[in-house]
This record gives structure tokens, C-alpha cells and sequence, in this order.
């Protein structure tokens, strides 16, 4: 792809940094299945201590630390409590049926923020009837729901109403440093409550392959096994994991950069006639823009920003997600959205000096 390509499809699609390759390249290498690999079982050590808890769990993604975490946590014929628009639903290929035996239970949320008071009429006890529940998940940041992040106190009650219900809760934490970012708070502290927490290596923070899961031995040891049962058992992935710590170190002091071009992205998309989006909800590196009042569909957008050297996917075929990250930067964003104008055939701003 050539090197002028503006890419908002995602901020999973970064390449290493020149850090991130130096430490590859350098890292002490074993066995990971043996425990062996110092590199992987320093990473390992680090996540759990950023996040103060007993212990930390390598996966090759997200998707794969969040399905063993629910395979920890639940057995087949439970029910998920989740947001209709939790990656675990949508982006996850059925994998907790597949692999749990498990249903989604799913509650709408104003922004993909649940609360206790919209997810205890969905929480069942036993029953000859209804499936019991056996877990709720939340992610913050939320993806679906445009980056939105959980007020602390929202999610710690969820948590703490959960605990009393006799349930889990398990955390897609996958963007929890951009919340953390966006909120002010450090991760441990907007996670600590929950049994499980699955963050992304390889999102905003850079790396280019991996996932953490981290939580209390118990957890840890069980979801070991499950991550074998996957194929995640991974040998010599200090090579992955050197990334992963540059990305660890290296990369939450600079997501607020992100987010200033994300709400830069956002005000220059409000003024363009057509789309529809609230600068003022675009808190994290991710918005959705409604394109229902141009004359084309997201899909045809996205072809006709592709032709042009800007990517952006189209969700549904009225709404469009772009993401920031470290390899777009502001003179990025102002291609994209001059571009953006083009192709909607508006004329810009007359700029006024
Ligand atoms: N999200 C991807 C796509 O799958 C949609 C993206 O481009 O944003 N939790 C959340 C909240 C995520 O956004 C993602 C990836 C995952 C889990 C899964 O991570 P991977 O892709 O590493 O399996």
C-alpha cells in the first residue's frame, strides 16, 4: 500500500514501529509452552502488574482472549449478558455458541453503555423454563457504539451488583487505554473490579500482533489451557511479545494525540452537508458518521474514498467507522475529510484568513 494512503479502517492496521522491530529482532526466545520464553513471560509479568493483578495470559488476539475467557467462566446452556453491539456478538463468528455452548443475552444502551438498571431484569436465576445466566461482559472502550467509554462508577456498580448476583463479569478491555486516556484514569483502576480483563497489544497501542488476558492464578492457570485448546499455544513468541512491550511502555502517552484527530475528524465531518455526526461523543479514537442524506451509500463512499487514497469501511449501508491512529496524522485527516468533500461533490469552506 503506498505510503500516501490516509488508513481509517481501523487502528489495528499499524505497522511496527522502528522500536518495536529493534526489540523483535533482539528478543530472548523459548519455548512458551514450556513457560519457557523470557520475553513472553516478562510481558506476562508487566500486564499483570500495570493492571495490579496476580497474573497476565499471552493470546494471539483479542477475539481469542475474550472466547476463553467466556469458556472459563461459563458452561454450555448459559446466557452472556451483553450490549447489542459488544464485538463478542458481532465480530466474534458465533464462537461463543460454537465453542461455549453459551447464548447472548443482549440489551440496546444509549451509546453502548450499559448500566446495573438495564441488566438486572435480563439476569436469571434457575429456572425449569429460561437458561440461566452465567456471565456479563461489557467493553469499554465500546467499537460499535463509537468509542464510548463507561463513567467508572457505572461500571464498577455493574460489577459490584453482578459480584452480589453470584456472577462473573468479564471486561473486552480491548481499547481500556484509550478509555483510560479519555477518562483520565489509569487502567488498573477502571478494571480492577472485574474477574477478567482482555486488552489489545495490537490496537491503538500499536503492536503488531497480540492480545493480553489478565486476572487472578486461578483464572490465569484455567485459561492457559483453554488458549491450548485453541491453538494459541504459541512457542517462541517473544518475538511477538518484544512488540507487545514496546507497545505496552511506548504507547499510552501518546493515544490523546489519536483522540484530538479523531474530534478534529468529527468537527470537519459536521460541517460537510449530508453527514451527520456529535463532535462533542467522539471522547476515544473511534466515530461512526451517518451518511443516510447524501445520495450515496457508505459502501459507494468507501469505493470512491479508496479511489482516491483514503480508506474508510462502511458498517452498515448508512453509516461509516473511521478510526485514528499513530500512522495517520493530522495533515492525514485533513486529506481525508478534503477528500470526503470531493467525493460528495461539496465545495469546501471558503477559508477565511
Ligand atoms: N475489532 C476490529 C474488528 O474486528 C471490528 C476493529 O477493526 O475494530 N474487542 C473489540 C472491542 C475489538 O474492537 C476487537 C477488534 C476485538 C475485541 C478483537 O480483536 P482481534 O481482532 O485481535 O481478534
Amino acid at each position: 500500500m503506498s505510503e500516501s494512503v490516509v488508513d481509517l479502517r481501523s487502528d489495528t492496521v499499524t505497522k511496527p514501529t522502528a522500536a518495536m522491530r529493534r526489540a523483535m529482532a533482539e528478543a530472548e526466545v523459548g519455548d512458551d509452552v514450556y513457560r519457557e520464553d523470557p520475553t513472553v513471560n516478562r510481558l506476562e509479568a508487566r500486564a499483570a502488574e500495570i493492571f495490579e493483578r496476580e497474573a497476565g495470559l499471552f493470546v494471539p488476539s483479542g477475539t481469542m482472549g475474550n472466547q476463553t475467557a467466556i469458556k472459563v467462566h461459563t458452561q454450555p446452556g448459559r446466557e452472556v449478558i451483553c450490549e447489542e453491539r459488544a464485538h463478542i456478538v458481532n465480530h466474534e463468528m458465533a464462537m461463543m455458541a460454537a465453542f461455549s455452548g453459551v447464548l447472548a443475552r443482549t440489551i440496546r444502551a444509549e451509546d453502548g453503555i450499559l448500566s446495573w438498571g438495564l441488566i438486572a431484569p435480563q439476569v436469571r436465576g434457575r429456572s425449569d423454563h429460561r437458561a440461566r445466566t452465567g456471565l456479563v461482559e461489557i467493553e469499554n472502550s465500546s467499537n460499535l457504539a463509537g468509542g464510548s467509554v463507561y463513567p467508572p462508577a457505572v461500571a464498577d456498580e455493574i460489577v459490584d451488583r453482578t459480584h452480589a448476583a453470584g456472577l462473573p463479569v468479564h471486561l473486552d478491555g480491548a481499547r481500556i487505554f484509550n478509555a483510560g486516556v479519555a477518562l483520565g484514569r489509569r487502567p488498573a483502576e477502571l478494571t480492577r473490579k472485574f474477574d477478567s480483563v482482555m486488552f489489545c497489544l495490537s490496537k491503538g497501542l500499536g503492536a503488531p500482533v497480540g492480545s493480553m488476558l489478565v486476572g487472578s492464578k486461578e483464572f490465569i492457570e484455567e485459561a492457559r489451557l483453554v488458549r491450548k485448546m485453541l491453538g494459541g499455544g504459541m512457542r517462541q513468541a517473544g518475538v511477538l511479545a518484544a512488540a507487545g512491550r514496546v507497545a505496552l511502555e511506548d504507547s499510552p502517552k501518546r493515544l490523546h494525540f489519536d483522540h484530538d484527530n479523531a474530534r478534529f475528524l468529527a468537527e470537519g465531518l459536521a460541517e460537510i452537508p449530508g453527514i451527520q455526526i456529535d463532535p462533542a461523543k467522539v471522547v476515544t479514537n473511534i466515530l461512526f458518521l451517518d451518511v443516510s442524506e447524501t445520495s450515496l451509500t457508505s459502501f459507494e463512499i468507501s469505493k470512491r474514498l479508496a479511489a482516491k487514497g483514503v480508506l474508510a469501511n462502511g458498517v452498515t449501508p448508512t453509516t461509516m467507522r473511521m478510526v485514528t491512529h499513530y500512522d495517520v496524522d493530522r495533515a492525514g485527516c485533513e486529506r481525508a475529510l478534503m477528500v470526503l468533500r470531493e467525493v460528495l461533490s461539496v465545495p469546501a469552506r471558503a477559508v477565511v484568513v
